[in-house]
C-alpha cells in the first residue's frame, strides 16, 4: 500500500496490525499525563494544536543544555563539534523518517508556518508574474492562505481555491479545472486540522506535477499520525512542525527537492549561511545552511531528533489503528450528545472531531468541560474560511492522539453531558 493510501486508509485495518498498541505502556511515557486539573485526572483532547511529550524528548533537551550546550558550525572545540555532530545527524534522522532522498533536503525553520513562509518567498515570489495563479484548498490553516495573499498582492497575482463538499472533502475534479498554465504552485493541506479530512494527496499531487506544477504539502496534521514517504506523495515541499510531533515547539522542516532548494534565493541573511561575505559581494552556502541564518534551535532540533527516535521505536501501524479506533468510538459516543453536530463527516478522516452543540457557543462548551478536566480547542482553529463555509461562528474540538484512551472519549461525553446540564 502506497503512503497515500496508507494515509487516507478511513479505518482501522486489524487484519494488518499483529496487537493492539499498548496504550498504557506509552502513557507513562508522557509525564504530564500524571497530572491533574481541578484535582481530576488531565484528558488531553487538543492534539491538533500541540502534542504532549515523552520524557525521551524532555530529557534529551535537558542533556544538550547540561552537557552539550555550545553554538555549533563555527568552532574547533569538542563541545561544539559535539553538538554539531548532533545536529546535523538529526537531520539525516528526519530524511529518514520522511525518506528524503538527501539529507541536504531538510532544512530546520520554526514551524509550518515558516516552511510555507519560505517557499512562498523565496520560491514561488520572485516565479509569479501579474495573471498567474497559487492553487490552495478550501480546507487550508490561516497559514496556508495569508502568506500566498501577501505574494499574491505584492505580484498582481491570483489566489485561487478548489471547493469541498458538505462533508469536508475536497472536489478533485474541480482541483483538476483549476490547474492551469497560469498556476506556478499548488499548496495543500495533507490532513485538516479543524474537519479532519485526509486528502488523497498522492492522487493531488500527480495531477499537478503532470502539468509541470509544483506542489508544497502542509503535513503539519498528517506526519504525527501517518508514515509520510516524500517520494512517494511525489511532492516538492512538505512542511511539519515538531511540536505537533511530541517534539519542542519553534522548531519545524521543510523538505524540499534539492533541485529546487539549489534554486532559490536565500529566505534570510546573516551567519551560517554565507560562503563569503564582502561589501561588494556575498557568496551564498550550499544548501541546507543556505536556509538557515543565525544559530538555529539547536536543543529543539535535539528535541525532535529525540521525537522522531520515540516515534521510530513505535509500529506505526497499531498507531493508525489506535487512532482510527478512537476515532469511530468517539463519532459514535459523541452522537449520543442531544443537538451535537459533527462538522467535517469525510469519509477519510483522521482522529479529529469538529462539532456544535446546538444553542451553545463553543467558548462555554470548552469552559464547561475543562472544569471537568477535559482539554478541547474551541474557536475557529485558524481556519475562517471553513468555519464560513459551514455557517458556524466557532466549533469544538477533539483532536487525538496515540496515548488516548476509550475511558477518555467516555469522559469528554459525561463532560458534554454536563454541558447540557447547565445550559438546559
Ligand atoms: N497547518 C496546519 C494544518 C495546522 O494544523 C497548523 C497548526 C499549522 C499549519 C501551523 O502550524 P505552526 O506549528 O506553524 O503553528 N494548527 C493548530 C491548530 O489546529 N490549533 O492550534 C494550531
Amino acid at each position: 500500500m502506497s503512503t497515500a493510501q496508507r494515509a487516507a486508509a478511513p479505518a482501522s485495518r486489524p487484519e494488518s496490525v499483529s496487537a493492539p498498541l499498548d496504550v498504557e505502556r506509552i502513557r507513562a511515557d508522557f509525564p504530564i499525563l500524571e497530572r491533574k486539573i481541578g484535582g481530576k485526572p488531565l484528558v488531553y483532547l487538543d492534539n491538533a494544536a500541540t502534542a504532549q511529550k515523552p520524557r525521551a524528548v524532555i530529557d534529551a533537551i535537558q542533556r544538550y543544555y547540561r552537557e552539550q550546550n555550545a553554538n555549533i558550525h563555527r568552532a574547533v572545540y569538542r563541545l561544539s563539534e559535539e553538538a554539531t555532530r548532533e545536529y546535523e545527524s538529526v537531520r539525516a534522522r528526519v530524511a529518514r523518517f520522511l525518506n528524503a532522498a538527501e539529507a541536504r533536503e531538510i532544512v530546520f525553520v520554526r514551524g509550518t508556518t515558516e516552511a510555507i513562509n519560505l517557499v512562498a518567498h523565496s520560491f514561488v515570489r520572485p516565479r509569479l508574474g501579474p495573471g498567474d495563479e497559487v492553487l490552495i484548498t478550501a480546507m487550508e490553516h490561516h497559514s496556508n492562505i495569508v502568506p500566498w495573499q501577501i505574494v499574491c498582492e505584492e505580484r498582481g497575482a491570483r489566489l485561487r481555491v478548489a471547493p469541498m463538499n458538505r462533508s469536508g472533502e475536497l472536489l478533485v475534479e474541480e482541483f483538476e479545472k483549476l490547474l492551469t498554465e497560469r498556476t506556478k504552485i499548488v499548496s495543500l493541506v495533507h490532513v485538516s486540522n479543524s474537519l479532519g479530512t485526509v486528502n488523497p494527496v498522492k492522487e493531488l499531487v500527480s495531477l499537478a506535477r503532470a502539468r509541470g506544477i509544483p506542489v508544497l504539502v502542509d503535513g503539519a496534521q498528517a506526519a504525527p499520525h501517518y508514515r509520510v514517504d516524500v517520494r512517494d506523495l511525489g511532492c516538492d515541499f512538505y512542511a511539519l512542525s515538531g511540536h505537533k510531533l511530541f517534539g519542542p515547539t519553534g522548531i519545524g522542516v521543510l523538505y524540499g527537492r534539492a533541485e529546487l532548494l539549489e534554486e532559490m534565493p536565500p529566505y534570510q541573511g546573516g551567519g551560517d549561511m554565507i560562503l563569503s561575505v564582502s561589501f561588494e559581494r556575498t557568496t551564498y552556502a550550499p544548501i541546507p545552511a543556505k536556509f538557515e541564518a543565525g544559530t538555529p534551535h539547536i536543543a529543539g532540533v535535539i528535541g525532535l531528533g529525540a521525537a522522531i527516535d520515540y516515534l521510530e521505536r513505535l509500529d506505526r501501524s497499531q498507531i493508525a489503528a489506535h487512532e482510527a479506533d478512537l476515532l469511530s468510538y468517539a463519532t459514535e459516543r459523541l452522537s449520543e450528545v442531544p443537538g451535537l453536530r459533527i462538522i467535517g463527516t469525510a469519509a477519510h478522516k483522521a482522529a479529529v472531531i469538529s462539532f456544535v452543540l446546538e444553542g451553545i457557543h463553543a467558548h462555554d462548551v470548552g469552559t464547561i468541560v475543562d472544569q471537568e478536566g477535559v482539554a478541547i480547542r474551541t474557536g475557529h482553529h485558524c481556519t475562517q474560511p471553513v468555519m464560513e463555509f459551514f455557517g458556524v461562528p466557532a466549533t469544538a474540538r477533539a483532536s487525538f492522539a496515540l496515548y488516548n484512551t476509550r475511558d477518555e472519549v467516555d469522559a469528554l461525553v459525561r463532560a458534554l453531558f454536563k454541558v447540557r446540564e447547565v445550559f438546559g
